[in-house]
């Protein structure tokens, strides 16, 4: 059986997971040696040493990305893209966009999260607030010319997207920020939100991301 070391707060785990049970693949998933891909028992394994990554009878793959398309070779239906060939090209071209561009962003929120009060700090959040806003104005644009025709087809995107979203939502909540979000992308995002497959990636990664946040905030309590 497939075997997915993955996080539950980690957006590209949560595009790969949703892949597999699309598809219908039976695997198994487990956290990285020790709970963290920072541990030299995981990168032993994982030479990458990042989540996601599959192993196969000691076969190992890393970056969602290529996780998917080897998925997409080994288990073709359901396809993870269109049969249209530049609809299924555009829709590569959001996932990629979420890969190098939204859920890095996100990540510099994290980070911020751990440093104390400061101006610089709150420079920083809303430095980081404005451009993916940005970034969520350029892919609402994409959206709109990848939108699958085939009644119930899902397609990659509609998993990759929202879980990162609510999570940048989240996290500036907790810096007391908010996201501002077009009616347009929420409107998109309320109806991925009707997807079970969907909705469950959400819950997962906000799910440790809440836990996540009311660590940091017990321990700046404690600080
Ligand atoms: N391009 C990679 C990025 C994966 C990634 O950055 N994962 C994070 C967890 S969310 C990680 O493992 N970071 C550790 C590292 O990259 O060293 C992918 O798509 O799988």
């Amino acid at each position: 059986m497939l075997k997915l070391y993955a996080l539950p707060q980690s957006p590209y785990c949560a595009k790969v997971r949703a892949a597999l049970r699309y598809k219908g693949v039976p695997y198994e998933e487990v956290e990285p040696h020790g709970g963290s891909y920072q541990t030299t028992e995981f990168q032993s394994v994982v030479p990458a040493g990042s989540v996601p990554a599959l192993e196969e009878n000691h076969w190992l793959l890393h970056d969602s990305q290529a996780i998917l398309e080897y998925l997409e070779e080994c288990y073709p239906d359901p396809p993870l893209w269109s049969p249209e060939r530049r609809q299924r090209a555009v829709q590569r071209s959001i996932v990629h966009f979420h890969d190098t561009k939204l859920e890095p962003k996100v990540r510099e929120l994290v980070s911020l999260v751990k440093q104390p009060d400061s101006a610089a700090k709150e420079q920083d959040v809303g430095l980081i607030r404005d451009s993916l806003f940005d970034r969520l104005y350029r892919l609402e644009k994409l959206l709109i010319a990848a939108s699958d025709k085939r009644p119930n087809a899902l397609c990659a995107v509609d998993w990759t997207l929202p879980p990162t979203i609510h999570m940048a939502e989240d996290i500036l909540a907790y810096l007391n920020s908010s996201l501002k979000i077009s009616d347009q992308m929420r409107s998109w995002l309320d109806r991925q939100r009707e997807i079970p497959l969907v909705t469950d990636e959400i819950d997962c990664v906000r799910g440790a991301i809440a836990q996540w946040l009311r660590n940091e905030m017990a321990m700046s309590y404690q600080a």
